[in-house]
C-alpha cells in the first residue's frame, strides 16, 4: 500500500468524471472505497476536497424516523439549491436488504432528482472499520460538488459515536416512548449531540420527553456558545422539519463564525492521517514478519511469555524502521 502509486485509467477517468458532478462516475467509485484495498487506498489518495460542504450527521434508535427526517430536511436543502449527498450507513442490521428498499420508499421523490445522490452502506466485516469507510464515502460526495451531506447511523454505539466524528453539525432523533433510551443514553451522546428532536410528536409524551432532555443537558457543561437546541417533529407530517433545517444550517454558520468548523475539520484531518498511518504500519509489519526470521523469533519469545509485548512491540518497530526509508 505504501509504495503503490499504479492507478487504472479507467479509474483514473472515473475520478475526472466524478469531479465534474457525474453521478455514475461517483457511484462506481464509492463502490471502490467501500472494498477497503489498495484500490481504495489509490482513489482516496488523490481526493482532496474543499471542505466546503455541510456535513450532517443524523443517529438515533432504530425506526426514530431518521430515514424519514432526512427525506424531509433533503427537501429543504434542494429549495436552497444545494446539492445534497446522502449516505445511510447501517453497520448491523440482517435486514439491509428490506431497509434499503424501505428507504427507496422513503426517499423516492430524491431518486429522479439528478442534485440528490443517495447511497446505503451494509458494513458488517467490513475490513477498515466502518467510520473510515464512511468518511472516504462522504469526502467522494463532496468531491463530486455536494454542498449538504447527511449521513445517517442506526443506534448509539461506539461506531456510530465515531462516525459522527466525520461530521459538523449532529442531530440525535429519538422518539416520545424512548424514555428508558434517555435514562440509559450515554454521557458521550450528550456530548455529540448538537441538536436532539423528539420525532413522532404526534405521540403523548413527546412534550415531556422535550423537557427531560433539557433538563438532562443542563446538567452538561456547555462545550461551546451553542446552546443545544432541543425540538420536537413529526417528520411523517413534515411539521418542525423546516424549523429543524434552520438549526441545523444555523449550527454551521456558528461553527464557521467562531473557528470552531475550522478546529473540527483539523481534528477530522489528523484522525484520518492516523488511520493511515496505523493501516500503513501494520501492512508493513505483516510483509516483514512474514519474510524476516528475526521478527518471527521475536514474536514466538513473546507467545511463551519471556518478550513482554511492549518490548516485542519496542524490538519489531526499530527493525522495521531501519528497514523502511521514506519515499
Ligand atoms: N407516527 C409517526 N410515525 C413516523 C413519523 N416519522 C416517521 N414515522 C414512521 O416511523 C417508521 C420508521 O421510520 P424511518 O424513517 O424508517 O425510521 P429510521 O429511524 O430511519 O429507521 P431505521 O433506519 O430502520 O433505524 C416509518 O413507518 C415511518 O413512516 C412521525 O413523525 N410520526
Ligand atoms: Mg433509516
Amino acid at each position: 500500500m505504501a509504495n503503490g502509486n499504479s492507478l487504472s485509467r479507467q479509474t483514473a477517468a472515473l475520478i475526472d468524471d466524478m469531479l465534474q458532478g457525474n453521478g455514475r462516475a461517483l457511484a462506481k467509485l464509492i463502490t471502490i472505497v467501500e472494498e477497503d484495498n489498495e484500490e481504495s487506498y489509490q482513489v482516496l489518495r488523490r481526493i482532496n476536497p474543499s471542505g466546503k460542504a455541510h456535513r450532517v450527521g443524523v443517529t438515533g434508535p432504530p425506526g426514530a424516523g431518521k430515514s424519514t427526517l432526512v427525506n424531509r430536511l433533503t427537501s429543504f436543502a434542494r429549495q436552497d439549491e444545494l446539492r445534497v449527498g446522502i449516505v445511510c450507513a447501517d453497520p448491523s442490521s440482517p435486514f439491509s436488504g428490506g431497509a434499503v428498499l424501505g428507504d427507496r420508499v422513503r426517499m423516492q421523490q430524491h431518486y429522479m432528482d439528478e442534485g440528490v445522490h443517495i447511497r446505503s452502506m451494509s458494513l458488517r466485516g467490513s475490513l477498515g472499520g466502518l467510520p473510515a469507510t464512511v468518511h472516504g464515502v462522504i469526502k467522494l460526495m463532496e468531491a463530486s460538488g455536494k454542498d449538504f451531506i447527511l449521513v445517517e447511523t442506526v443506534g448509539v454505539g461506539q461506531m456510530e459515536l465515531d462516525v459522527m466524528d466525520s461530521v459538523d453539525t449532529v442531530v440525535v432523533a429519538l422518539v416520545p416512548e424512548a424514555g428508558d433510551d434517555v435514562q440509559a443514553m450515554k454521557a458521550g451522546l450528550m456530548e455529540i449531540a448538537d441538536i436532539f428532536v423528539v420525532n413522532k410528536a404526534d405521540r403523548q409524551g413527546a412534550d415531556s420527553m422535550v423537557v427531560a432532555i433539557k433538563s438532562m443537558l443542563n446538567l452538561v457543561m456547555p462545550q461551546s456558545n451553542w446552546k443545544v437546541p432541543v425540538l420536537a417533529t413529526q417528520a411523517e407530517n413534515n411539521i418542525g422539519v423546516g424549523e429543524l433545517y434552520q438549526e441545523i444550517r444555523r449550527h454551521w454558520n456558528l461553527c464557521a463564525e467562531d473557528g470552531s468548523l475550522a478546529e473540527r475539520r483539523a481534528k477530522q484531518r489528523r484522525n484520518e492521517l492516523t488511520t493511515v498511518l496505523q493501516k500503513m504500519v501494520v501492512q508493513e509489519f505483516m510483509r516483514a514478519v512474514a519474510t524476516d526470521p528475526r521478527l518471527a523469533e521475536y514474536i514466538s519469545q513473546m507467545n511463551d511469555g519471556k518478550l513482554s509485548p511492549y518490548a516485542a512491540a519496542e524490538t519489531i518497530y526499530s527493525i522495521i524502521a531501519q528497514q523502511g526509508e521514506p519515499e
